[in-house]
């Protein structure tokens, strides 16, 4: 048994018998009441789910383990001389709950490339794609393709033992994360780069590597990289991609099925394709501004049009937070201390100036500060990425270190089967009637 599955092992098990024993003494206690708003309002808020691996404080923000995003950035083990940490790291913290040391690091990011292999029959399925088809739709079709490769399904199909669940997910998570800049890396090249694609360099940590198949061998976009893919990890259980992971998951599907099933919801506008509408907005800003350098009217008059024209401002707002997500913050750090006078930075930092007021004073917004999806795209054009039609492919890389580690503890765990309860409105009237 490798040494994360030993540790994780360890973990679980002592964690398993304290949730029995606690969910059996606590089983009537009230831990939340539904109200009718939530309901009618994509169930906000209601206290419904375990998830070990990170927590979100609407004022504080996400912390992984307890750590915030700049404690993570102190205490996570980085590449020789590099300023940012791995997110090897960040799995390894997620998973068993510690900090590993840089040797685990280098063991994880080792393990991780024996296990890339990607088998030829999922490029073939790429390769049968029209060019244009959306990267999202790209990705959720290699993954799927790689379920044939599933230790779960083989080992359920032949008798599986309840109590092996979490093993077999084991090796399905790592193998899938192993594989996942491969499939992406391939996606990008053959979406825009005419397919000519690039060897991994064995050489490298995972988001450096991924980096290196992107095409750009920048330091410091392998740096970014880095962040990138740490941060965007995870963002609690209630996310629309991580909950879908955790719900299909819960069928006892495979973590193909279900990181597939995740990165579906991930492609929508109002979660993580937010990421390339920001960029998009930004640029039809500019273009119809006829400059790269508008005024605060200028934008200020963009801000309003969009709204008049009912649509949204893309990368803010949020369903929890109510202040300015730090993955935002972590993003306009790094780019502050990497890049000098770019237009595009430069927009989406005054962007921050102006769109809160704006969406403040509309008096419905809840929360009107940007979100982690209204940086990102003005950095990746800097470094050269400006196909934004991609950039929600990365965030899906991210996340899958936070929703398949999540997999792995709620099959070691043995969570059940997901199944809440719904009503027709008739009913519902019914019993809001009853109350009285
Ligand atoms: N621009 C304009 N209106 C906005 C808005 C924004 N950025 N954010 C919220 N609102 C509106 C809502 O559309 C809603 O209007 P109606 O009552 O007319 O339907 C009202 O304000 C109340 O919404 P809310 O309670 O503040 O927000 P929700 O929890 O319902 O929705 C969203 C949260 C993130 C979906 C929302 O803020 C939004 O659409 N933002 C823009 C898209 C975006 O950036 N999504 C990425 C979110 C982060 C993420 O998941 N990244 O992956």
């Amino acid at each position: 048994m490798d040494i994360l599955k030993k540790k994780f092992h360890e973990k679980s098990s002592a964690l398993k018998a304290e949730m029995k024993a606690f969910s059996k003494e606590h089983a009537n206690t009230i831990v939340d009441q539904v109200k009718v708003s939530q309901v009618f309002g994509g169930m906000r808020g209601v206290k419904s789910m375990i998830w070990e691996t990170s927590q979100l404080d609407a004022q504080e923000g996400i912390r992984f383990r307890g750590y915030s995003i700049p404690e993570l950035k102190e205490v996570l083990p980085r590449t020789e001389g590099g300023k940012e940490p791995l997110p090897e790291g960040l799995f390894w913290l997620m998973l068993v709950g510690e900090v590993p040391t840089q040797e685990e690091v280098n063991w994880l990011s080792d393990e991780w490339e024996k296990r890339a292999t990607v088998s030829d029959t999922v490029y073939k399925v790429l390769d049968a794609l029209p060019a244009d088809t959306h990267p999202m739709t790209q990705f959720v079709m290699a993954i799927t393709a790689m379920q044939g490769d599933s230790v779960f399904a083989k080992q359920y199909s032949e008798g599986m033992k309840k109590s092996d669940y979490w093993d077999a997910t084991y090796e399905d998570a790592m193998n899938l994360i192993a594989k996942l800049p491969h499939i992406a890396a391939y996606i990008y090249r053959r979406t825009y780069h005419d397919g000519k694609h690039i060897a991994a360099d064995t050489s490298l940590d995972w988001a450096g590597n991924f980096a290196h198949m992107l095409g750009n061998d920048d330091a410091d976009f392998m740096s970014l990289m880095r962040l990138y893919l740490t941060i965007h990890a995870d963002h609690e259980g209630g996310n629309a991609s991580a909950h879908t992971v955790h719900l299909v998951n819960s069928t006892l599907s495979d973590v193909y099925l279900s990181f597939a099933g995740g990165m579906a919801s991930l492609a929508g506008p109002l979660h993580g394709l937010a990421n390339q509408e920001v960029i998009k907005w930004i640029m039809e800003m500019t273009e119809s501004l006829g400059t790269t350098t508008p005024s605060d009217e200028q934008v200020a008059k963009y801000i309003n049009d969009t709204l008049a024209s009912g649509r949204v401002i893309p990368g803010y707002g949020h369903a929890v937070l109510r202040q300015p997500d730090p993955r935002f913050t972590a993003q306009r750090v790094f780019a502050e201390e990497y890049i000098q006078g770019d237009d595009y930075v430069n927009i989406v930092w005054q962007l921050f100036r102006i769109v809160p007021d704006i969406l403040g004073a509309l008096g419905k917004v809840k929360n009107p500060w940007p979100n982690v999806d209204a940086h990102s795209g003005a950095i990746l054009v800097h470094y050269g990425l400006t196909e934004y039609s991609f950039y929600t492919v990365l965030f899906g890389v991210s996340r899958a270190l936070g929703v398949l580690a999540n997999s792995c503890w709620s099959r070691a765990l043995g969570f059940p089967l997901e199944r809440p309860k719904s009503h027709t409105f008739d009913k519902m009237k019914e019993i809001v009637k009853s109350i009285g």
